[in-house]
Parts: C-alpha cells; sequence; structure tokens
C-alpha cells in the first residue's frame, strides 16, 4: 500500500484538510479518495499508469482526487486552475491523458477539448458519491505524478516521478523539519508545482498534520488565519513573504502586536523556491521573530539543500545537502572541491526524478554519464554553506516563485504585428524575484505599450506577460550576431 495511505488509515478522526473553513477527517478523507478510485476505474481492475488530469480547486477535493489517481493506478497530471485552454491542451495532448477530473468551476470550461481529443471529463462531485469497489495494489515503482516545467528550449516538459521517489522527497522533508500529528499548516501555493503539492500538503498529511487550504493568496486572510492561533507551519515563496511584510506596515500598531505575538508561536517557517533577499528575512526576523529556514529545490528533484532544523540558518544560503541527497559542484567537467570556487549544482539520490516524458533525448542531456543530475544553478559552498550565484541561463526566469522561458515570451512576442524583434530578461526585482522585461524593435518606433501588454495577456498566461518594455532602435549583438542578454538588461536598469 502506499505510504501516505498508510498513515492515514492510522489518523482515523484527526482533522486532516480544512476548505471554506469545513473540517475533513482522515477517515473522511480516505473514504473519499476510494470512492474517486472507483469512479475512474469505473470497472477495470487497474488504470495502468494512464495519464489523470485533473482541474480541481484547492481543498478536500483536490486531495481525494490525487489520492484516488494514485490508488486507481494512475498517473497524477495536475492542471494549474489559472492555465488558459491552450496549455491545458498542450498537457493533455503531451500525457495523452483519458480522463480529466474537474470540479464544478472547471467543468464546462473544459468540455470543448474532448473535440480535440478522446477524453472523458468527469465532474468530482459526481466521482465523490460512487460506491467503493476493489482497488488495485500499486507497486511502488510505478510513475505516480507528471508535473510541468519550462525549460530554455521548446515547450514546458513533463517531469516523471514514481511512487518510490516521491516517498523519498516526502519522507526527507518530513525527518529533517520534524514533521509532526500535531502539526497545522497552511496551503496558499498553487497546486502543479512541488512546493505546493509535496513541501505543504504531502509532507502535512503524510505526518498526520492539518492542511488548512485557501483558494488563493491573500494577505488578509492569511493573517486572519494566523490571528486564529492554530497554525504553527508556514511555507510559501520569497514573493509572498514581502507581500505579507508590506500588509503588515500598513496595520495599527494594536493589530500587528496581536500578530506578531500569534507568530512567535508557531513552529516553522520557511522559504523557497526562489531567492530570499536578505533584507526580507531580516524585516521577517523583526515581524515575527523567525529566522526563515531556506531551502533550495526543483521540480526535477523535490528538495536537495536546506538551512538546519536547529542550528543556524544563515541569510543570503540555501545551507546544506539533505540527508540521502548527493550534492556536487561541477565547473568545466572538473569537481569544484575548494570552498568559495563556483560551479553548478548537480544532484544525486532517490529524490531524482526518473525522466522528462516522452523525451528520451532531453532527459539524457540534462544528467552526466556517471548519473548526476545537471541543475543549471550555480552555487559556491562558504563555511559549509551552499550560496547560489545564479543560473548557466539567462533564459530561465524566476518571477513569484514561478520559472518562466524567455524564449517561449520572445516567440509570442515575435508574432505580434508591430514588432520585428525583441529580447526578453528578467530583471532583478526585490518584490518578485526577477521580473520580466522585454526590448522590442518596432519599425514605427512608436508602439502602444497598453495595447501591447492587453495582447500579451490574451495570448499567454497572465503571469507570464513582461511587465516592463522598452522600443529599442537595435538589440546589442556580440561579434556572432548573438544579442548579449547582460547588455539589454542594462538598458533596463
Ligand atoms: C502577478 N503579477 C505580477 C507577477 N505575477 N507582476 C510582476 N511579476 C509577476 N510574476 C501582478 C498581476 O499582473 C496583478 O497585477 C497583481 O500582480 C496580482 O496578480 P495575482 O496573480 O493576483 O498575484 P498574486 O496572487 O499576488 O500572486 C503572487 C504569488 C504567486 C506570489 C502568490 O505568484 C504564486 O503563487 N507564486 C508561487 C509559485 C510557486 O509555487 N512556485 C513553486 C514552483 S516549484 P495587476 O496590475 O493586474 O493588479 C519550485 C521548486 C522549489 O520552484 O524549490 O520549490
Ligand atoms: P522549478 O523548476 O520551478 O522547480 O524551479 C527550480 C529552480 O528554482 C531552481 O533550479 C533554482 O533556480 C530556483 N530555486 C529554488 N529554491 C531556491 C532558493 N532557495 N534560492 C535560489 N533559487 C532557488
Amino acid at each position: 500500500m502506499l505510504q501516505i495511505i498508510k498513515n492515514a488509515s492510522g489518523f482515523g478522526n484527526k482533522t486532516a484538510v480544512i476548505d471554506s473553513d469545513k473540517e475533513y477527517s482522515y477517515a473522511q478523507l480516505l473514504d473519499f479518495s476510494r470512492r474517486v478510485a472507483s469512479g475512474l476505474l469505473f470497472g477495470e481492475n487497474d488504470l495502468s499508469e494512464q495519464g489523470i488530469a485533473y482541474m480541481v480547486s484547492p481543498g478536500i477535493s483536490y486531495v481525494a482526487t490525487q489520492w484516488g489517481i494514485w490508488q486507481a493506478g494512475g498517473v497524477a497530471v495536475p492542471i494549474a486552475v489559472n492555465y488558459p485552454l491552450p496549455s491545458i491542451e498542450y498537457v493533455i495532448e503531451d500525457t495523452e491523458a483519458t480522463i480529466i477530473v474537474a470540479d464544478e468551476a472547471y467543468f464546462d470550461f473544459l468540455q470543448v477539448l474532448k473535440e480535440k481529443f478522446p477524453v472523458k471529463i468527469l465532474k468530482v462531485e459526481e466521482l465523490l458519491k460512487m460506491a467503493v469497489s476493489a482497488i488495485p495494489e500499486v507497486d511502488l515503482s510505478r510513475n505516480a505524478m507528471i508535473l510541468y516545467t519550462s525549460g530554455t528550449t521548446n515547450k514546458p516538459k513533463g517531469v516523471v516521478t514514481t511512487h518510490t521517489i516521491l516517498q523519498s522527497q516526502i519522507s526527507t522533508l518530513v525527518d529533517s523539519w520534524k514533521w509532526t500529528r500535531e502539526d497545522y499548516t497552511i496551503c496558499i501555493l498553487p497546486l502543479h508545482h512541488v512546493h505546493g503539492i509535496v513541501n505543504v500538503v504531502s509532507c502535512g498529511l503524510w505526518s498526520g498534520a492539518t492542511v488548512h487550504f485557501l483558494p488563493n493568496f491573500s494577505p488578509e486572510e492569511v493573517f486572519r488565519i494566523f490571528l486564529e492561533g492554530k497554525l504553527n507551519v508556514f511555507m510559501a515563496v520569497p514573493t509572498i513573504y514581502f507581500k505579507l511584510i508590506a500588509h503588515f506596515e500598513n496595520l495599527t500598531i494594536d493589530e500587528q502586536k496581536k500578530l506578531s505575538e500569534a507568530m512567535k508561536k508557531f513552529r516553522l517557517m520557511v522559504s523557497g523556491s526562489a531567492a530570499l533577499p536578505v533584507s526580507v528575512m531580516e524585516k521577517w526576523v523583526e515581524i515575527s521573530g523567525h529566522y526563515l529556514l531556506e531551502r533550495y529545490g526543483m521540480t526535477e528533484i523535490g528538495m536537495g539543500i536546506s538551512n538546519p532544523y536547529e542550528g543556524e540558518r544563515r541569510a543570503g544560503y540555501i545551507g546544506k545537502p539533505l540527508p540521502g541527497v548527493g550534492v556536487r559542484l561541477m565547473n568545466d567537467g572538473k569537481l569544484v572541491e575548494k570552498e568559495a570556487e563556483s560551479g553548478e549544482i548537480q544532484i544525486k539520490g532517490p529524490n531524482v526524478f526518473k525522466e522528462y516524458w516522452n523525451k528520451p533525448e532531453a532527459t539524457a542531456k540534462s544528467f552526466t554519464s556517471d548519473g548526476w543530475f545537471m541543475t543549471g544553478d550555480i552555487a559556491v559552498v562558504e563555511n559549509g554553506y551552499y550560496r547560489i550565484l545564479g543560473r548557466d541561463s539567462v533564459d530561465i526566469i524566476k518571477s513569484g516563485g514561478y520559472k518562466i522561458s524567455a524564449l517561449e515570451i520572445e516567440e509570442v512576442l515575435r508574432k505580434h504585428p508591430e514588432i520585428s524583434d525583441c529580447c526578453v530578461v528578467g530583471i532583478p526585482d526585490e518584490e518578485w524575484g526577477e521580473v520580466v522585461a522585454a526590448a522590442v524593435i518596432t519599425p514605427e518606433n512608436d508602439l502602444d505599450l497598453k495595447k501591447l501588454n492587453e495582447w500579451m495577456r490574451e495570448n499567454m498566461p497572465a503571469y507570464k506577460t513582461p511587465r516592463k518594455y522598452k522600443i529599442v532602435g537595435d538589440l546589442p549583438r556580440n561579434a556572432m550576431g548573438k544579442v548579449t542578454k547582460n547588455d539589454v538588461k542594462q538598458i533596463f536598469i
């Protein structure tokens, strides 16, 4: 039996999930998930690793769907609830998903997919009412999940993890960060990425903790729940801490005092998915009394490097390798052995993904010949702690904790009738980590930037839309004619 299900069976009436202020016990969650599994099986013995996509709002239905897919032997393919149709079509086509599970909110919106793909679309509200039937024994070596992540080239790639890999990613964090059934956390992160899925929801439910779901991030709601005094574990991306600080600063002294008192009682507060600015770390200590535990991860590896639970959490550093995770720095094919010398972070261990879905060449290219996964992140070790210096590719942007491909945005921008060439870069920003910015060449030199923004929003998901544009006469190029992106950054800064 899958470990998370086995654990849940022992937690009975303990509260597992809170959504819309309603509480659900572990026993109810298990019952719902078995109903979903039975509905998906629909008389079959086993889904035999068919991809099952799901577009379900955060909460009990989301977890019941994910656990239902796993128990029925399917592969869970979460779809971001803010994806526009073309992105969903891409995921369905790429995974060849046979079923899409949707809640009431997305059911009608997804119906057009039936015209293009041989998929069934099932309403989760109906699945939750199905009678429970026999459920297969699922071997842990089987595929469990596919998450999509942007690369420098082509479309996003599906990162495949097996149950064994997922279990390793979860159990390492549970042990290292000392999760217990007494814990109570809140999930405000999107549920199509590892941060929300593995670190918050799966670690919490593996341990018998309570996970309180909010439909999306809102500082008012987060602070309202902090003030209830039940939460003791909080995890977020740096942008969220930045936004919480900004909101805190606008509260009255009395409100601030109450919040600070509530936050002091937390057991653990974690930041990750992007670099935590030292200024944010310091301000957060001031208002909450907590040194944020910063850790480093990636869709392909779960979490790899972390500041300690006990011991010094060093501002500006991502910490040391997690137990069982092999980490090395390589520079030009040579192992970095001295402190303060930089190299690419490479990872090996039971936490590392199995493959990019249907992309054997991309998979092979992302591993060294001796089996280490090449992250593309450049780091140094100083006094035993890793510090990230940047990425080896300027074409990967991290904004608000989301990974964005600059090349994908350039491709869309070049389709605009009034743009003859362009260059997209991430420029440093305290709130967003980086903001997406574009230098554009336009024959007429009088492009309406407001209209261009509206056009981009229609052609790309909102969060990928450039926030800053500059019309330039030409793009800086090197002797080979290639755009030199660092010079483009300087045009903006
Ligand atoms: C949104 N806005 C942005 C933006 N995103 N502006 C600049 N850059 C961005 N990236 C603008 C919108 O256009 C809008 O502006 C306003 O901000 C509010 O938009 P929103 O969509 O409502 O934003 P909000 O809900 O506040 O979202 C911010 C956020 C979200 C931080 C909550 O980005 C988020 O959930 N990020 C987490 C992503 C995540 O989980 N990553 C983990 C990947 S896994 P206007 O003008 O229209 O009002 C991974 C591995 C690991 O990385 O290590 O964990
Ligand atoms: P993703 O592909 O969305 O999973 O994002 C993974 C990337 O996020 C990593 O390769 C890093 O570049 C970045 N990242 C994650 N955690 C941190 C951190 N603590 N500091 C700096 N970058 C981070």
